[in-house]
């Protein structure tokens, strides 16, 4: 068995894992990262494309900042559609001066990529049977193999930056933990295209035929999404029939701008709503997807991954840099206030945005009833100035919250 040795050991190479790592690497904290796949299987995983304010301020100070500085879009607006009625949030007026970023997971997957090869950190791309141990105690160290060779990493700490089926969240014992969980009734099919936006904004419609979104990554990328049943498999929906589909749930006005092209990428994504609580347990930390899972009405997958690397790293910064390891108590609790803030708005755009049907189990309200509800809900924040300031607020990103000190 080959033994290494870390402060800082990280579960997943994924937004979470690469960020964290190289923010730690800045401030001369060392890290190795163990990665299940390999880095183009990464790379593959299309997902989330709209940034926090607090998500480009971490990538800046990563020092990675300077394709997403010069590729990325700032988006002072996004537009809320009902029934082909146009609201557009002003989230900059709304909120003094906030907006948001649009550039993708993928390109932020791939700067993290660069400068970590850069910077000649370790990640073991491909391990198999990773596994945590001694957590509680003050020696926890994880065992992998990689090609073909037994490894033993002894560090720290731990940081489960796994995904929401990684090894991590399962190293809790199950009487310590506790995972609140909803999955939806639908899903989101996504295509990406090289094709011109359909709008200089994202456009999130509701209408009588399902949800549909109209978001982007380039001035020539486009990224679309549907409601689908979950019974819809893949194989059924031609690239012609997503467009048509599109089309109809989109405002005309809008729908005449849509340009179409052969898909680049086409997959179903079921819709769920998860929190494991506490995310903490000793020496390891569970970060990103590993301990939550939002809808993506909001955007706020990827940018709860991001409040949680900078909490994460602003302890252990602490931590190496006072030696007083009280801080590390204070993980799980400012991590899951502002993680079920974004559960909430999250799990609340997807109820007033979707179909759900005749479905009767929606808090207990029967569906036409939980339907005009949503709609009241909509209309009232819709057309006050208040209601869409707190719309707004959401989804620029609430602050981040500091550390208490000792
Ligand atoms: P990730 O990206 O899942 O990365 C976790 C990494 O851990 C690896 N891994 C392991 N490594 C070692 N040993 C093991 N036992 C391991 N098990 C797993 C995995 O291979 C992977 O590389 O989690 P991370 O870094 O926390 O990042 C979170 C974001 O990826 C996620 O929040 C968003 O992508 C969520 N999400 C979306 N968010 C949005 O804001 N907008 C979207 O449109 C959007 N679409 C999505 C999504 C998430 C999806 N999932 C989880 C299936 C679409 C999908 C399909
Ligand atoms: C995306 O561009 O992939 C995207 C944007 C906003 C969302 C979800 C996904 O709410």
């Amino acid at each position: 068995m080959k033994t290494l040795q870390t402060q800082v050991a990280i579960i997943g190479a994924g937004p979470s894992g690469l960020l964290l790592g190289q923010l730690l690497a800045r401030k001369g904290i060392s890290n190795i990262i163990v990665e299940r796949v390999t880095g183009d299987y990464v790379l593959g995983r299309i997902r989330a494309g709209i940034l926090e304010q607090g998500f480009v301020d971490l990538v800046r100070e990563a020092g990675v900042a300077e394709r997403m500085d010069s590729e990325g879009h700032a988006h002072e607006g996004v537009e809320l559609v009902v029934n082909g009625a146009r609201t557009r949030i002003n989230l900059k007026e709304l909120t003094g001066g906030d907006v948001v970023v649009c550039y993708g997971q993928v390109e932020i997957t791939q700067d993290l990529m660069d400068a970590r090869q850069a910077a000649k950190l370790d990640t073991y791309y491909e391990a198999s049977d990773v596994q945590p141990h001694d957590v509680k105690g003050d020696k926890p160290f994880i065992t992998f193999t990689h090609d073909g060779e037994e490894y033993r990493l002894d560090c720290d700490f731990i940081a489960g930056c796994d995904g929401f089926h990684g090894v991590s969240r399962q190293t809790i014992p199950e009487d310590v933990r506790t995972e609140h969980e909803r999955v939806y009734p639908f899903g989101w099919l996504g295509l990406l295209s090289d094709t011109p936006p359909c709008h200089d904004e994202l456009i999130y419609a509701k209408s009588e035929r399902g949800f549909a979104l109209a978001s982007q990554r380039s001035e020539t990328r486009s990224r679309y999404y549907l409601q689908v049943p979950l019974t819809d498999k893949i194989e059924d929906w031609s690239d012609e029939a997503f467009w048509d589909e599109l089309k109809k749930r989109l405002p005309d006005e809008i729908a005449a701008n849509v340009v179409t092209g052969p898909s680049i990428e086409k997959s179903i994504a079921p819709l769920r709503s998860f929190v494991c609580e506490p995310m903490q347990y000793g020496n390891l930390f569970l970060v990103g997807d590993a301990a939550h899972i939002v809808p993506p009405t909001g955007a706020k997958g990827l940018n709860l991954a991001a409040s949680d690397v900078a909490t994460l790293y602003k302890i252990l910064t602490r931590v190496y840099e006072t030696g007083d390891r009280r801080f590390i108590e204070q993980y799980s609790e400012i991590a899951l206030r502002r993680v079920w803030h974004g559960e909430r708005f999250s799990w609340w755009m997807t109820n007033m945005m979707h179909n759900f049907g005749d479905e009767v189990s929606n808090n207990g309200v029967d569906g036409l009833m939980f339907t005009r509800f949503m709609e009241s809900e909509f209309d009232y924040y819709l057309n006050s100035e208040n209601g869409r300031r707190v719309i707004a607020e959401q989804y620029v990103g609430l602050p981040y919250e500091e550390l208490k000190e000792y």
